[in-house]
């Protein structure tokens, strides 16, 4: 080809090219054109108008022919709406709870009755002392869960006794209890105080990476409070919370394992993944910091050595005692004696309770919330 040629096929190809994407956006008007050059195409939402929770639950219906050849779930489910109101002022009553969600089975599971489910998530909760907190969790996630047309199920992971606790230690806990219930193709590890604010947030995770979901919180203005935050709720499958070995065993009290976590499924090949700003939004329950929970003075030195400990700490190292499983009408609750912190080492667990060395898992009649 000539070069004169050339330059006159570049230039038609150029035009062509600029001719297109004019086109294509005058079509979306003017408001599309500057989205996507400023947000990046992300959606916006407008967050003053607001929907109730229970919106379109109703339709949720078993069909009159059983459920024999039942279609899969579509793309997209047709029951979302959006922004949500949430408010904290009353706190639902556990009995009107499972009256508004009747589609919910025993031990907090659920299956859409009129479609196959294209995922399946697990949410994990860890939880000591924040039953009205849990109440809220459960008012709002069962209806945004069942909009969403997901099979899922909700498992509480109880720390028992008073002793420092271990957010990260309970996670590794729940991520292998639900395994032994089901194959979830998702783990969404969810603080109980954290309640989403558009169902359009999906509750499925990002086979390529961890997902770090709850990015805009109300409490951080929502925004993020720095580039590597991976706190409050995050959603991973069972294949890359395995190959980051899990979270760490060795947080205890406030603060650092989520750090711990973003560093280590770093160093494990990934990156993190996360939903537009405009989605990704959360309301926090207004708390102190918890007695039992206070900051943990280590921190900073165990994050200092993740890069030498993540290998040796975390799922291959995980050892717990159940004391108890119990289906309750809107949850799973898994109460556990996760043993103790370094300070109170040289305290004894009664007898039988060492937490070191036992074997995981062990079914107890005792104890429970
Ligand atoms: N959690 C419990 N019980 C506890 C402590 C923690 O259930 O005693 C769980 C619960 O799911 C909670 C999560 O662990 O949502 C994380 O703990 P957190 O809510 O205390 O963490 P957060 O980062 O705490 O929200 C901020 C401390 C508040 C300080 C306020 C003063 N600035
Ligand atoms: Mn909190």
């Amino acid at each position: 080809m000539s070069p004169w040629l050339d330059r006159q096929c570049t230039f038609v190809i150029l035009v062509a090219s600029q001719l297109c994407f004019l086109v294509y956006y005058s079509f979306g008007g003017l408001q599309s054109m500057v989205t996507f050059l400023f947000w990046g195409g992300e959606p916006t939402w407008d967050y003053t108008k607001t929907h109730d929770v229970y919106t379109n639950l109703s339709l949720i219906q078993r069909p009159i022919s059983g459920t024999q050849g039942l279609p899969d779930c579509p793309d997209k489910s047709p029951y979302l709406v959006g922004p949500l109101s949430i408010q904290f002022d009353r706190i639902p009553p556990l009995a009107v709870i499972q009256e508004r969600n009747p589609l919910i089975q025993e031990g907090g599971f659920y299956t859409p009755p009129n479609c196959m489910p294209r995922y399946r998530t697990a949410l994990i909760v860890p939880h000591r002392n924040r039953e009205t907190h849990l109440r809220h969790f459960l008012y709002y996630l069962h209806p945004f869960l069942q909009r969403q047309q997901l099979q899922y199920g909700i498992y509480v992971i109880h720390q028992a006794g008073n002793q420092t606790f271990n957010r990260a230690k309970l996670l590794n806990v729940g991520v292998k209890e639900a395994l032994r219930d089901e194959e979830w193709d998702c783990l969404f590890l969810h603080d109980v105080d954290l309640i989403p604010e558009n169902d359009h947030n999906l509750y499925v995770c990002d086979p390529q990476n961890p997902k770090h979901v709850s990015i805009a919180m109300n409490k951080f203005g929502y925004r993020l409070p720095y580039k590597t935050y991976f706190g409050g709720v995050s959603a991973v499958t069972p294949e890359q919370y395995l190959q980051m070995n899990g979270f760490p065993n060795e947080y205890w009290g406030w603060g650092g394992e989520d750090d711990d976590i973003a560093t280590r499924l770093q160093l494990a090949g990934m990156r993190i993944s996360r939903p537009p700003l405009s989605l990704g939004r959360y309301k926090m329950i207004k708390h102190k910091l918890d007695s039992g929970n206070e900051e943990n003075p280590r921190r900073f030195d165990l994050l200092f050595r993740t890069r030498r400990t993540w290998r040796q700490d975390g799922m291959n190292s995980l050892s717990y005692v159940t004391l108890s499983r119990q289906r309750l009408p809107l949850f799973t609750n898994i109460t556990v004696d996760i043993g103790l912190g370094p300070t109170r080492k040289s305290q004894q667990l009664p007898r039988g309770k060492n937490p070191k060395g036992i074997e995981t898992g062990i079914n107890r009649p005792s104890g429970g919330t």
